[in-house]
């Protein structure tokens, strides 16, 4: 498992079951976006025939996109999964919860379509959309074919990752509850 930086990567380490030390390749700390795929890319070289999944964001694989060449080239077993919310989610987090709601630049007005741009690769490429009514079924059935693939899934923009540290705080500091940060 890999991600990029924001709040997709803070779900992962929060939600994933990790159950096997050094399966999770994450940036951490100096975060840096666009980590995600080439990391896949790797994983999937370093570790043949087991399947590799980033979990990226849509700002974050925008930052490494051409790097859908080189897994296309080398057809690796590689899922990229885009928690699409057509925005820098963490940013807009910061704003809400630390600069009273004045958001700047963390709302996308384009995006682009991640399916396609997959298929315009030669990678497969499928798209899960907010009013799907089995979201869950779509995403096992995109990764039940072997090989390389982009879904593109769409996310609700107003959710918020708890808990969190606080920009310049310290763990005993950590955010829990919604109420607390907007008090
Ligand atoms: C190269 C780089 N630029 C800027 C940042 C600052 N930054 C951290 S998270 C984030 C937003 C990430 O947005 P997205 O990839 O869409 O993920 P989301 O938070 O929406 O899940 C930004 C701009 C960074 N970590 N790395």
């Amino acid at each position: 498992m890999t991600t990029d930086v924001g709040q997709h990567q803070m779900w992962v380490a929060q939600a994933w079951p990790f159950r096997t030390p050094r399966t999770f390749l994450t940036s951490g700390g100096l975060g840096t976006m666009g980590f995600g795929l080439p990391a896949a890319i790797g994983a999937a070289l370093a570790a043949p025939g087991r399947r590799v999944a980033c979990i990226s964001g849509d700002g974050s694989l925008l930052m490494n996109i051409q790097e859908l060449a080189t897994l296309a080239d080398h057809h690796l077993p590689v899922a990229v999964l885009v928690f699409n919310n057509s925005q820098l989610g963490l940013v807009r987090q910061q704003q809400e919860l630390f600069f009273r709601r004045r958001y700047e630049a963390s709302h996308f007005q384009t995006g682009p379509n991640f399916a396609a741009l997959a298929e315009s690769f030669g990678i497969r490429g499928s798209r899960i959309l907010a009013e799907s009514r089995d979201p869950l079924g779509e995403i096992a059935h995109a990764l039940a074919e072997p090989g390389p693939c982009v879904i593109d899934i769409e996310m609700c923009g107003k959710a918020n990752v708890l808990p969190m540290v606080p920009p310049g705080g310290a763990n005993h500091q950590t955010i829990e509850h919604h109420h607390l940060a907007t008090a």
